[in-house]
This record gives structure tokens, C-alpha cells and sequence, in this order.
């Protein structure tokens, strides 16, 4: 496998980082998980300017420009020979001294990585998760914006170990107000009385792509569709639910906390969704 990492094509044993990169050091950086689709890669400028707005918010100036990006990103698709996959593109602090002092690194270093994707089995689309709500609750985005994909991931990683303890793929974090935020690597949406509901960045969110696609989509089929402030009742008793993200796409949930949700089968608004979103990514996309 080639990789990307600071201007030039290295075989993975040579892709190596400095144990002094305030990346391994403080999980200082940003990044992006990314999906090629049949040669596309889908909602490329997207990423990118969600990758540079998570490094503005972070004062971390990128020493790549979009266009620079993009291209080092389909090239790094191209020499893997790959048309599917999953692109991972970091952006770390870059290399310091043992202090936080980030001034003090002076070259940001960036990573891709582009490789095939561990889908889920076909059978959770089909039957949907059973989820649970963990008791990590999201880091509140008055201490730090949940709407900054950053290195630091513990606080999701807390969440997806709780899970992992209940028996789940996925999980429910709730904010520091009890509001339902997101999962722990993935959005959540509910449907209630026929309409598509998911909460705000402002509850502990990431903006998802899919997320945003989502909510397109949702317009376009003529589903109404807003964020809202959702508690643990609403989504126990919301008529279907499912969540977004990268990797999982649209996957149904029919259980949560031991409620059933719905009839315990993926809804129909869900499905209508879930089929429109396949379609889209098959026709949309930067071409390598
Ligand atoms: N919330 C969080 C906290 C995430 O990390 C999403 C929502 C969905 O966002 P997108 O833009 O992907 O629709 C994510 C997704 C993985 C993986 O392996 C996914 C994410 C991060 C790390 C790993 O699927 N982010």
C-alpha cells in the first residue's frame, strides 16, 4: 500500500511519524474519513472544507491548499489501484518538543491513507442495531465543538467501549443537558409523525456529510425534515430510526435500551432513504 504522508508516495513500512508529533503526543490534528464510490469520491470539497474549518477552529494552518488536497487524494486512490474504498486523511500539529506549546511545531504533517472498507454485514441494513445510550456523556461544545473533527477521540472511544460492554455496534451519547447528541461515530436521526428529525450541532453533533446529504435528500423526496432537541422518550417512541455516517451509511435501528422501536423493522421513510442515499453516491463524486 502507498501512502500520502507529506508531499511524497511511501510504501506503508515507510510511512512512519515522529513519536514527538503532537498528533501521538495530545491528539492534536484534525481529520477526515472519506468514501470512494465506483472511481468517486463522494462529496470530496465537502470534506475538504470540513477539514479546514476543523483546523481553523484549532488554529492549525494546513500547508496544503483544497485544490492541493483534492489531488493528493485522488492520486493516492490512484496508486492503490482501488475504485471503493475508505480515504483517511490526517492533518497532525507536527512535530514538538514534550511541552503543549504548538506554536513550537512548525511543520503540520499530512497523512492519507486509502485503503478497501470493512462494511457492515448486509444483514443489519435488512433487520436494523439493537442500540443502547451510554452513560459517557458528549464533552459539551462550550469546552470543545463537537463540530471540530479532531484527533482526540476519547471521548467517543469511552462511548464505543461502553457499547461494545452492553453488547452493541452503536450507541447513544447524550449531551451534557441530557439531550440525545449523536453516536459515537456516527449521527442519529428519528422520524416522528412523519417527519425527519435529528439534533442540532449545538447538542454535541458532529455535521456530519452524510448527515447534510441526508437532510438534501429528505427534501427532495418530500419528507420534511429538521434538527431538534431529542431526549431518550423521544427516541424510544419515534415510529423508525436511524443513523449516518461515512462508514455505516444509512443503517436502521429497531431496538433501543430494550425498547423496540416502531414495529422492530426498519421503517419505510428509513428504507425510502436508505435507497435514495445508495443511488445518489453511485452518481455523484469527484472522479479520480
Ligand atoms: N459523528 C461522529 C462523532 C463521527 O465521528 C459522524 C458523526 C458521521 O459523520 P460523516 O461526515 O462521516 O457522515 C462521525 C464519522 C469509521 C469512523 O470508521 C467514522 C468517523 C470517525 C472515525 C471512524 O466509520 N466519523
Amino acid at each position: 500500500m502507498k501512502i500520502f504522508l507529506d508531499g511524497k508516495f511511501v510504501d506503508e513500512a515507510e510511512a512512519k511519524i515522529s513519536v514527538f508529533d503532537h498528533g501521538l503526543l495530545y491528539g492534536d490534528g484534525v481529520f477526515e474519513g472519506i468514501r470512494l464510490y465506483g472511481g468517486n469520491i463522494f462529496r470530496l470539497e465537502e470534506h475538504l472544507e470540513r477539514l479546514e474549518l476543523s483546523a481553523k477552529a484549532i488554529m492549525l494552518d494546513l500547508p496544503m491548499t483544497r485544490a492541493q488536497l483534492a489531488e493528493a487524494t485522488c492520486e493516492t486512490c490512484r496508486r492503490n489501484g482501488l475504485t471503493d474504498g475508505y480515504i483517511r486523511l490526517v492533518v497532525t500539529r507536527g512535530i514538538g518538543d514534550l511541552g503543549l506549546a504548538p506554536w513550537l511545531c512548525v511543520n503540520p504533517s499530512v497523512i492519507i491513507i486509502a485503503s478497501k472498507i470493512a462494511l457492515y454485514p448486509p444483514e443489519h441494513y435488512e433487520n436494523g442495531l439493537a442500540i443502547v445510550t451510554v452513560p459517557t456523556r458528549r464533552i459539551n461544545p462550550a469546552a470543545f465543538p463537537s463540530t471540530v473533527k479532531s484527533l482526540n477521540y476519547l471521548n467517543n472511544i469511552l462511548g464505543k467501549i461502553e457499547a461494545h460492554q452492553f453488547g452493541a455496534l452503536e450507541a447513544i451519547m447524550l449531551n451534557d443537558q441530557g439531550y440525545i447528541a449523536e453516536c459515537t461515530a456516527d449521527n442519529i436521526f428519528i422520524i416522528h409523525r412523519g417527519e425527519i428529525l435529528t439534533p442540532a450541532a449545538s447538542q454535541g453533533a458532529l455535521k456530519g456529510i452524510t448527515r447534510d446529504t441526508i437532510l438534501n435528500l429528505a427534501a427532495e423526496l418530500g419528507v420534511p425534515a429538521r434538527e431538534a432537541n431529542l431526549t431518550r422518550y423521544d427516541a424510544w417512541c419515534a415510529d423508525e430510526c436511524f443513523l449516518t455516517g461515512t462508514g455505516a451509511e444509512v443503517v436502521p435501528v429497531v431496538k433501543l435500551d430494550g425498547r423496540q422501536i416502531g414495529t422492530g423493522k426498519p421503517g419505510p421513510i428509513t428504507l425510502r432513504v436508505l435507497e435514495a442515499f445508495r443511488k445518489r453516491v453511485r452518481v455523484e463524486g469527484t472522479r479520480i
